[in-house]
Order: C-alpha cells, then structure tokens, then sequence
C-alpha cells in the first residue's frame, strides 16, 4: 500500500495494482495554437507548461505497472456522436467539425485530436475516445476500469475545472477514490484551476483528493 501523507484533505492510501492513472485530453486540439481551445479565444501556453510532469506521471505509472488510461475528446467524422447544442456553442466560424489549422476540429482521426507527441499512449495503454466533457458519459471507462479491478485513479491532464473535474466528480459517483495530481493538470484560467482544486478538496475530500507530483513520487520513495 502506497499513502501520500501530504496529499489534501488528508493522507491518500492506494495499491498500485488497483489504480490507474487517467490522463484527460492531452490534445493537440487543447494545447497548441490553431486547435479548438485557441480557436474559442484562449491562450494555450499554461497547458503546454504541463507535459514534462505528465510525462513523468505516466513514467512513474508504467515503472510501478499501473494501468495507463488516455482519453480523448473527439467525435466520429460524421458528428453523429456530436450533439448540435455542443457544435452551437460560441457561435464560432470555426467549430466543431469545421477544417481549422490541425484539421477538423475535435474529430477522430485528425492532427488536433492527436495527443502531444511527448504524450503518445505506449503498448498496453488504454486509449478512450469520448464525445463529452466526462470521461464516463457515453464510453465504457467504468465496464474498462471494473473489470480491471481498478478502485482508485490518479488524475491529471486538461482542462481542469471542465473536463478533467467533470471526470474526477463522475468518478466519485461511482464509487473510485481518486487523487488530482494538481500539478499534472491546468487550465486556461489559473484561477478556475485553483478554484477546482479547492472543490475537489473542501469538506473532507467532497469530490476526492489533490497533491502535487513529487508528494506523489516521494509516496514511493523507501
Ligand atoms: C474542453 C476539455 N475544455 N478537455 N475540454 O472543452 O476540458
């Protein structure tokens, strides 16, 4: 059993052969300039900052042969999967499913909706296609995870307060106890990220728990 004395609200115990590690969206289509996060106005340099913690996340996962979980938000070419509400959204000249810079927005199969280079899944990853901000709606995550034998995740990637806490909260539901490696997650707006950690922590871990990478490394350390 692994503790992360220093995680918040209070110490976080898991057995790596039950937990996983899920990384929200580490996109193109989030992360670089002409992707759909730039597209709706955002800059996507803070986002860019964090994949040298994630590659060391997922590094510190396979070396303790944890389950590595990817999930990408994309839709099926023919937007089928795609509700017009969610294509409506900003009134934007280059949306969802439009050619843009990395190809067509948010769909399967594109440059955008390809994970950062630094990022790509490894043999033996999952990889989950998702067509919402919460990584359980609509895919087979939990039917993936439970059958693994997977009760606790450790949570990182973008973007904080949408799709990676929509993740952590539908994942609470559920009955996982889950850690947000703070530190391996961001926002376009500093201050939602904060506000999101604050959240997930408040009233005795209401949605789970949050600690930085390296009081998750020193949880390993002899
Ligand atoms: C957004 C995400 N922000 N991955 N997606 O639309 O957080």
């Amino acid at each position: 059993m692994i503790t992360v004395n220093a995680a918040r609200p209070y110490a976080f115990s898991f057995d790596p052969a039950h937990t996983a590690v899920v990384m929200i969206d580490m996109q193109r289509d989030f992360l670089e300039p002409g992707g759909f996060g730039a597209l709706l106005g955002n800059d996507v340099s803070p986002l860019a900052r964090i994949v040298p913690a994630c590659v060391e996340l997922l590094a510190l996962a396979r070396w303790h042969q944890m389950k590595v979980v990817h999930t990408q938000e994309a839709h099926d070419p023919l937007l089928a999967d795609c509700p017009p509400a969610k294509r409506a959204r900003g009134h934007l000249q280059c949306g969802i499913g439009d050619v843009g810079p990395l190809g067509r927005v948010l769909v399967a199969g594109e440059p955008g909706a390809d994970f950062v280079p630094a990022l790509a899944p490894q043999a033996g990853d999952i990889v989950l296609r998702k067509p919402g901000k919460g990584a359980f709606f609509a895919t087979s995550l939990d039917t993936i995870l439970r059958n693994a034998g997977i009760t606790h995740l450790l949570v990182g990637g973008v973007t904080t307060e949408v799709c990676v806490q929509t993740t952590l909260r539908e994942a609470n539901d559920r009955g996982y106890e889950c850690l947000l490696v703070h530190d391996c997650a961001a926002s376009y707006f500093p201050q939602f990220h904060q506000a999101t950690v604050e959240m997930v922590v408040a009233q005795g871990g209401i949605v789970g728990w949050a600690a930085s990478l390296a009081q998750l490394r020193q949880a390993f350390a002899p």
